[in-house]
């Protein structure tokens, strides 16, 4: 049997496009795949993107708890402000950089006061490829990362809901053989994780690692650590880590009409449905879909890829 790296190498065709799903092909930068539509505005970051020491990035990758992230962040950075989560998607208040920030056909965001201390920023690049730029800016960063098998379920999901009625759907069996492969927008999921987690152990002072799994498990110990982090700790009697727990989580968030069906952006010229981005928001939803045969393919790589790396998803 030929190993993953084997197997990407022969899916890879001479011009260094890999096909995903249907007939839709990624493009390779540095060894991460893209969506086409996506590589400008990464080249434009890459190039041209500059964050001042206090700005505050959230990276991830897809389908981790990012939209969960972005409204944690937001609320953490501007307390008074949590009705803005009423009125706006947490994709408007803490645009992607390669998506929407450096993507002049994407639909504009709320822009933040022009005398604003911090901005925060999402982006689902790679630390390989960015973490030059972080280290010499200096600004802090925020990373949640989500055990592989709920992250793959979610991608799997939210492809099948996004993609228009005439594409054949993705198959649940070619999507485990992609995600192995790494052939997925912004993959290598293992290589993405990595990259973060090494670097947080390199420079926890200024990127912060966290997972989906904790945050479910003890919200408000993390809200707590993740405000230290960004130097805006809590007093011990407040009450508003609990209010902005409340405000994030999924139940309070889903409901808003902003965030349903019929509000939806174009991205980078996608169009999302807002409600695609809230789905079960549960730990090990997989285990509905996956058969037994695809979790062992991935847990056998998990383990491979995270030995020794202090992160613990082996077997969840
Ligand atoms: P993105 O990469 O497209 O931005 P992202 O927000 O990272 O997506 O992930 C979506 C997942 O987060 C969904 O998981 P599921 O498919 O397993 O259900 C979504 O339901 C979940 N999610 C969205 N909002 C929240 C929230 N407030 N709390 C917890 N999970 C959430």
């Amino acid at each position: 049997m030929l190993g993953d790296y084997a197997e990407q190498m022969e899916n890879q065709d001479s011009s260094g496009e890999g096909k995903w799903w249907g007939n839709k092909q990624l493009q390779q930068i540095n060894g991460f795949w893209f969506m086409p539509l996506a590589i400008p505005g990464v080249q434009r970051v890459l190039a041209e993107f500059n964050p001042r020491p206090n700005d505050v990035i959230l990276a991830s990758f897809p389908k981790t708890g990012t939209t969960w992230l972005k409204a944690l962040l937001y609320s953490i950075i501007n307390p008074s402000s949590l009705d803005s989560l009423v009125k706006h998607n947490p994709h408007d208040l803490v645009p992607f950089l390669e998506l929407r920030v450096f993507n002049e056909g994407s639909e504009p965001y709320v822009m933040p006061p022009p005398d604003a201390k911090t901005k925060i920023f999402g982006t689902h690049i790679p630390y390989q490829l960015l973490g030059k730029t972080f280290e010499s800016s200096g600004c802090r960063v925020v990373y949640v990362s989500r055990n592989p098998k709920d992250t793959l379920n979610s991608l799997w999901h939210f492809v099948n809901k996004w993609k228009v009625a005439e594409e054949e759907a993705w198959g649940l069996e070619e999507a485990v053989e992609k995600f192995c492969q790494g052939i997925i927008p912004y993959g290598s999921y293992y290589e993405h994780v990595l990259g973060y987690k090494m670097a947080s152990l390199k420079n926890p002072n200024k990127v912060f690692f966290v997972t989906y799994e904790e945050l479910k498990n003890d919200p408000k110990t993390h809200v707590k650590k993740l405000a230290e982090f960004l130097g805006s700790p809590f007093a011990e009697e407040d009450n508003k880590v609990e209010e902005i727990v409340k405000s994030c989580s999924f139940e309070v968030l889903s409901n808003h009409e902003v965030n349903k069906s019929e509000h939806s952006r174009t991205v980078a010229t996608m169009t999302i449905d807002s409600k695609a981005l809230f789905r079960e928001a549960t730990v090990g939803d997989h285990k509905k879909y996956l058969s037994d045969e695809s979790i062992k393919r991935i847990d056998t790589l998990t383990n491979e890829k995270f030995h020794n790396s202090g992160i613990a998803y082996a077997f969840n």
